[in-house]
């Protein structure tokens, strides 16, 4: 018999790479979307017939608990949140509200509509902040962004339901993984999207903060399959998700302009608009658990990243 999943997030970046593998693998597919002045499915246009979309909010019980209810699923993967972490000082509450509080809300539709449902977290190496590198699922968490802080909440829920009632929870720590789908206000997506501006002669300069930030950089595409293979595991446990190697801003934004033959230093500006409060210095996982346990290792180096985020640019403005 096939199985049903349902994702809450599915409407983002890894939600809609998630519900195309588990599409392929013959899986019923439920995904939660909120009510937007706007429908936002541009990310699952392709595959929007072939999946069941349930109004719903991660601040609203009610809903979630609806959603469990009908689609009785057999995995529930949480990735729904306020995900950018910037945002998360101009908006603390409502990140607390939906990346944090939400969790638990999830956690709760679980467990009196599908309690034999098994359940993923999204967690996040943002929870670590300014733990020495390289981090794995020993290292403590010093979050260092409100959105750190929630994260680090939905995590020891996301234990707490396990050891508390028994349910079959996993937190994926992932760390930082991008693709053509990422939102235009991260910083990856930034760059390659500026930087096709810039070659199609659309813009002059491309304005960024903190260029020394490292961060374990990896494909999005990879990082789903992790999470699916955490659900199919005997044992429910919690993962670091990582390429394992580190590469700052500007290196990112340095082989970004080499792909179209540009100069970067010819065309980034330094803007301190751009900077946090406060930032993550280096973040660099360690995912030894995960290829152990789960068989799981990266496929994508963080160059062939930059070429795949610039292709589709390039597609973009073709
Ligand atoms: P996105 O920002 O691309 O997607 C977030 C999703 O959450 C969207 O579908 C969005 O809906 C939905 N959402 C936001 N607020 C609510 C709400 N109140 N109720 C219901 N749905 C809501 O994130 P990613 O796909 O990149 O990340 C997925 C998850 O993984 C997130 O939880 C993120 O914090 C976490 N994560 C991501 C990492 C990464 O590098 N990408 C690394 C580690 C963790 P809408 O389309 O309507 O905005
Ligand atoms: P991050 O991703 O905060 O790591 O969170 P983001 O791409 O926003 O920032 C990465 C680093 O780049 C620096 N930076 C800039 N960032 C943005 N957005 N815009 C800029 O102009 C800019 N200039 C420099 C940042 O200061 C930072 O150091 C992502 C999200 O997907 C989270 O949801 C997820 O949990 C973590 O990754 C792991």
């Amino acid at each position: 018999m096939s199985k049903t999943a349902l994702i809450s997030g599915i409407t983002g970046q890894d939600g809609s790479y998630l519900a195309e593998l588990l599409l392929a693998k013959k899986y019923e597919v439920y995904g939660i979307v909120r009510r937007l002045s706007t429908p936002n499915v541009s990310r699952i246009e392709n595959i929007v017939d072939n999946v069941t979309l349930l109004e719903g909010d991660l601040t609203d019980q009610s809903s979630l608990n609806i959603a469990m209810r009908t689609a009785q699923p057999n995995e529930v993967y949480n990735l729904a949140a306020q995900s950018f972490v910037a945002t998360s000082w101009n908006q603390p509450v409502l990140t607390g509200d939906v990346t944090g509080l939400g969790v638990i809300r999830m956690l709760e539709a679980v467990r009196h509509f599908c309690p034999d449902a098994k359940f993923y977290q999204a967690s996040s190496s943002e929870m670590f902040g300014a733990v020495p590198a390289p981090q794995n699922e020993e290292a403590p968490f010093k979050p260092r962004s409100p959105y750190g802080v929630a994260k680090v909440y939905g995590y020891h829920s996301t234990v707490n339901y396990r050891e508390s009632y028994n349910m079959f929870c996993c937190n994926g720590i992932c760390f930082n993984h991008e693709s053509s789908r990422r939102g235009i206000e991260f910083v990856t997506r930034k760059i390659t999207d500026g930087v096709a501006r810039i070659y199609h002669g659309l813009t002059k300069e491309l304005r960024l903060g903190n260029l020394d930030a490292k961060r374990d950089w990896g494909f999005a595409k990879d990082y789903c399959i992790a999470m699916y293979l955490m659900l199919q595991q005997k044992e429910p446990d919690d993962y670091v998700i990582a390429t394992g190697q580190s590469h700052s801003v500007s290196e990112f934004v340095e082989l970004a302009f080499k792909e179209v033959g540009l100069n970067y230093e010819d065309y980034v500006i330094v803007d301190k608009r751009f900077y946090r409060p406060v930032d993550v210095n280096v973040l660099q996982g360690d995912a030894s658990k995960a290829k152990k346990v789960l068989g799981w290792s990266p496929k994508t180096s963080f160059e062939q990243l930059v070429q795949i985020m610039m292709k589709a640019e390039e597609m973009k403005y073709k």
